[in-house]
């Protein structure tokens, strides 16, 4: 007996397997139920007494160190089969990698930039820190507008007498355009812009704006009106209606607010209209003499019209998002939404 457990510690040290099957196979061969090392336990019950603590403590550590063996064989044997399957077969395509989705401010932003690049306007784009000049001055704003206030705007430099500030609208880029060049011009004009104001569902200090301008010789109200109604169609559907309400803004002479009928209710009255059947897209109107002149444009010669739109508010509209801040806070479930609504 003493020669058979000398013989089986050998085989032991010097087991080698290449795969699982053969793990298996050297357990049954030792520890199975008829295997060699099970048997020597059978063999042990008839041996003399005497012998028997001796035998005992040679016959169990044997079948310990059997099975440590063939433990750390199966796990190696586990990890060479696991590379082996993963070469498996070359010509399978790849894992694809996992691709995020345009956020749903840039995929309206995109839209709305792409279908008046269509009705022949370019895009200019310019800086979020700008001066007093180019966000106020040159844009009709009084010296004492409250806009000009530090409770609605954000200085990045104060006490200086040409302060630095964050953009409250992108008509700053449209100023920087009127400086550069003569009529005609068709701009758009996106980007973010700044407003001291509380976070809430329907307000953000941080959001984004699309602004138009067109200057040429004669035009007129009802070229704005034609413009706004085309851009309303292409964004909401060809049935969509306009109409404009008086409105006052510092550098349009006369302005308006623009309404959509809703797509929701059709004009009915529903929860997303609050029962009007009319949604409020945009402010627009006719530039104002002042304006063209400070940027040195004849305004005798040229007339010009201008809109602006939150793009955030566009966005809820096209997809009845109802609280302005799921833009800003990034939660998957609400972005992996989008990962299929780009139509432009
Ligand atoms: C609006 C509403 C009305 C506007 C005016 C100008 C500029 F630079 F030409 F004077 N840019 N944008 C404008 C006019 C913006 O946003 C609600």
């Amino acid at each position: 007996m003493k020669e058979q457990i000398e013989k089986i510690m050998a085989e032991l040290s010097e087991l080698k397997c290449q795969t699982e099957k053969e793990v298996e196979e050297a357990r049954v061969r030792f520890l199975g139920k008829k295997g060699e090392i099970t048997a020597l336990f059978d063999e042990f019950r008839t041996i003399a007494p005497d012998l028997k603590r001796e035998f005992g403590q040679r016959l169990n550590s044997l079948k310990k160190e059997a099975q440590t063996r063939i433990d750390a064989l199966k796990a190696s044997a586990k990890s060479t089969t696991v590379s082996a399957d993963s070469a498996g077969d070359v010509t399978m395509p790849g894992d694809p990698y996992e691709l995020g989705s345009r956020h749903p401010v840039s995929i309206a932003r995109e839209e709305i930039v792409s279908i008046f690049r269509k009705f022949g306007y370019d895009v200019a784009e310019g800086p979020e820190i700008e001066d007093d000049y180019h966000v106020f001055e040159a844009l009709n704003f009084p010296p004492n507008h409250p806009a000009r206030d530090m409770q609605d705007t954000f200085f990045v430099s104060v006490g200086h007498p040409n302060p630095l500030l964050l953009r409250t609208h992108t008509s700053s880029v449209q100023v920087r355009t009127m400086e550069k060049m003569q009529p005609p011009i068709r701009v758009v004009c996106p980007g973010r812009v700044f407003r001291n104001e509380a976070i809430s569902a329907r307000a953000h200090c941080i959001f984004h704006q699309v602004e138009g301008l067109y200057i040429d010789e004669n035009v007129t109200f009802a070229d704005l009106k034609q413009a706004i109604l085309l851009f309303a169609r292409e964004m909401f559907g060809a049935d969509t209606q306009i109409r404009m309400r008086p409105s006052y803004f510092p550098f349009t002479e006369p302005s308006a607010e623009v309404d959509v009928s809703c797509n929701i209710c059709k004009g009915k009255g529903c929860n997303i209209c609050k029962g009007t059947g009319w949604l409020e897209i945009l402010g627009c109107g006719m530039v104002d003499p002042n304006v063209l002149e400070a940027s040195g444009i004849d305004s005798k010669k040229y007339s010009g019209f201008a809109f602006g739109m939150g793009v955030e508010r566009i966005a809820m509209l096209k997809w009845q998002v109802n609280d302005l801040r799921h833009y800003f806070e990034n939660d998957m479930r609400f972005l992996s939404e989008f990962s299929s609504a780009v139509n432009v």
